[in-house]
């Protein structure tokens, strides 16, 4: 699931240019779309690479790749340049969007020590989600590129295939996880991602296999629900942490997430971050893809 950029195809990157993209509504236009497909097909073994980030992240047990920038981020930084070749091997697999109107199309994932530590940029565990879980048309897939790891050494990504977990748990877990009676979070300012979705159920018998299993581990501690409900929930995470992989995020991996296949999540960061400045703490950006006909989408 880790995709090496081979060199010749480095080389090129290097030294390719592409224009600042431009947004319709809150979505990677589509003459930005073709403009970096015209100008990065022409790169050495890029199709071939795009080919197997695509294939990476469908199919049964598949559904995750990390794509890896590293020399890239070294040779061009992390600002532009690397988000806009970032954004181009995205716009390969589906249409890059952003969901938070008042964010720019890569949201900053800082750190911050007071935040609840179970949430996003929080300092601890991140359990097992899928992002906006409670919307009902969440996105496809999301990103996560990496600008820096937590230099005192902590937080490793955790995956975890959602449907292989749910065929580890009984009928009757299972049976309690259809029923519409769970909810999670809050739902405000949003674009491109439907309405809230408020009860709704973990499993969907209408679409057994390329659904959504939309769980967040994050709802057994947050949202109040009945107790066998919350049992089954548990057992979930259980399945999920049973079945996880887990991988330190090196600077310029790109973590690209087929929310329909896999659940993600992150280990606490080290202790002690209070210590670290602000500007060297682990910074992630973030980007969110829907899958639509006709954009060479993997789903
Ligand atoms: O910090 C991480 O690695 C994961 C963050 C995440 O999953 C999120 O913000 O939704
Ligand atoms: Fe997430």
């Amino acid at each position: 699931m880790f995709i090496d950029i081979p060199s010749e195809l480095e080389a090129a990157l290097t030294v390719c240019s592409l224009p600042p993209w431009q947004l319709d509504g809150s979505f990677l236009a589509q003459s930005t779309m073709e403009e970096y497909r015209t100008k990065l097909t022409t790169a050495p073994r890029f199709d071939e690479t795009a080919a197997t980030l695509r294939h990476s992240l469908s199919g049964e047990g598949r559904g995750y790749a990390v794509l890896r920038l590293g020399n890239l981020a070294e040779k061009l930084g992390t600002g532009v340049r690397l988000r806009q070749l970032a954004t181009g091997f995205a716009a390969e697999v589906a249409v890059p969007f952003s969901p938070f109107p008042r964010w720019p199309l890569w949201k900053d994932i800082g750190v911050k020590v007071d935040k609840d530590p179970g949430k996003s940029s929080g300092i601890g565990y991140n359990a097992f989600h899928m992002d906006l879980v409670n919307a009902s048309h969440p996105p496809d897939y999301t990103m996560l590129l990496c600008v820096r790891p937590d230099p005192l050494g902590g937080g490793p990504s955790i995956l975890s295939d959602a449907h292989a977990a749910v065929a580890r748990l009984s009928e009757d877990c299972r049976s309690l996880l259809t029923e519409s009676a769970y909810h999670y979070g809050t739902f405000f300012d949003l674009f491109g991602v439907g309405e809230e979705y408020k009860p709704f159920s973990i499993l969907d018998d209408s679409t057994p296999d390329g659904g959504f299993i939309r769980f967040t581990a994050k709802m057994l501690s947050r949202s109040e629900l009945s107790r066998a409900h919350v049992e089954a929930a548990r057992e979930l995470a259980e399945e999920l942490v049973r079945g996880q992989v887990s991988f330190m995020l090196q600077p310029g991996d790109f973590l690209i997430v087929n929310q329909r296949r896999f659940l993600h999540g992150r280990e606490a960061l080290h202790t002690g971050q209070e210590t670290v400045p602000v500007a060297d703490r682990r910074l992630l950006l973030q980007l969110f893809l829907r899958a639509g006909a006709g954009y060479g989408s993997a789903a």
